[in-house]
């Protein structure tokens, strides 16, 4: 039950910190800092961390970080286990528009340590996820921890969604989910193969000015399990959220089709014709294929399942009636075309 007490906790505390402005009575007696001068404090404290402490692995991988008081191999200079970086942008965004983009400037270096690359898919930005993590501060003090998983959602589609900080989620493309999992003799399932990684993430990331494992402005380290990841179809045009990032790099937010300012995963006429995209791509009467609407591209059958033949030849069409080549305009973005 504890557990359970400290999820929701966890949840609205991410949510909160997340989506609070400048009037979050929690955070209102904290004094709100340059993201610039808190992020230069938190990585020099993140950097000094990793040459001050080392990993401990059980038999699991489960992560435990001590600090060296033996001469121990440090974070910093571990080759079996090599910390790396990426430098990412803050993704917390103050609408869903096009131009909800995030006031925050700085270049964030995330380290990270992949313990298991996971033998399943990578998530998109905007998959929903279930992972489960243990979540410490620099002084190596474990203030959250899920064993079992939880799903979280990107982005929120009510306040109530689970929603994880910036730093937890963008690691995330880094892994995979799981190759596979089964019930052991006690119900209780067991995951093969799954995404493992570490990562240590700036304040700025995370909950910012939100107090946290007892101090606002704390840079925190995460070990995260990647089990599950569903793809998602946010504004249910039955086109898969995944196929409407037509530009292809991994942002969902600058595909617009018809230029409202609405995504086109947000967007349920991308096309702004006046006509739902749903109904663009709903198959006459008579069509072949087991589905009512056409998939974004041919679905070949799945051999795996004799019984059903899932064999799509037919995928949404150009005005002009090509069902295949990959680069065609497909109708539903075609405002000429219904
Ligand atoms: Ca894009
Ligand atoms: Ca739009
Ligand atoms: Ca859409
Ligand atoms: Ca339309």
């Amino acid at each position: 039950m504890k557990n359970i007490l400290r999820i929701v906790i966890f949840l609205v505390l991410v949510g909160g910190t997340v989506s609070c402005k400048k009037d979050d009575g929690a955070s209102s007696e904290i004094v709100l800092r340059d993201r610039q001068e808190v992020y230069d404090e938190d990585i020099l404290e993140i950097e000094a961390y990793l040459k001050d402490n080392y990993l401990v692995l059980d038999a699991d991988l489960n992560a435990t970080v001590k600090k060296i008081d033996a001469g121990q191999t440090s974070i910093w200079d571990d080759s079996a286990y090599p910390v790396q970086s990426i430098q990412v942008k803050n993704d917390v965004r103050t609408s869903n528009f096009i131009d909800g983009v995030s006031s925050d400037v700085v270049d964030y270096k995330l380290y990270y340590i992949v313990l298991n690359e996971g033998g399943g898919a990578n998530p998109t930005h905007v998959d929903s996820v279930f992972t489960a993590y243990k979540g410490w501060d620099l002084s190596n003090e474990v203030f959250d921890q899920n064993n079992q998983g939880i799903w979280f959602t990107y982005p929120q589609t009510t306040a109530f969604d689970p929603l994880s900080i910036s730093g937890y989620r963008q690691i995330l493309t880094k892994i995979k989910t799981e190759e596979s999992s089964s019930l052991n003799g006690n119900g209780v399932v067991v995951h093969q193969n799954y995404g493992n990684v570490i990562v240590f993430i700036p304040s700025g990331l995370g909950y910012f000015n939100g107090v946290i494992a007892g101090s606002s402005y704390n840079p925190l380290a995460f070990q995260i399990k990647l089990f599950y990841r569903k793809e998602n179809d946010h504004d249910r045009d039955r086109i898969k959220s995944n196929n409407e990032d037509l530009n292809g790099d991994g942002d969902f937010y600058n595909d617009d089709t018809d230029g409202d300012g609405i995504p086109n995963f947000l967007d349920t006429d991308d096309d702004g014709d006046g006509i739902i995209t749903k109904m663009e791509i709903k198959k006459p009467i008579g069509e072949s294929g087991i589905l009512a609407y056409y998939p974004f591209n041919p679905i070949a059958d799945d051999p795996s399942t004799t019984d059903i033949d899932e064999t799509e030849l037919k995928a949404i069409p150009s005005c002009s009636g090509d069902y295949t080549t990959p680069t065609r305009l497909r109708k539903h973005l075609d405002p000429s075309c219904h």
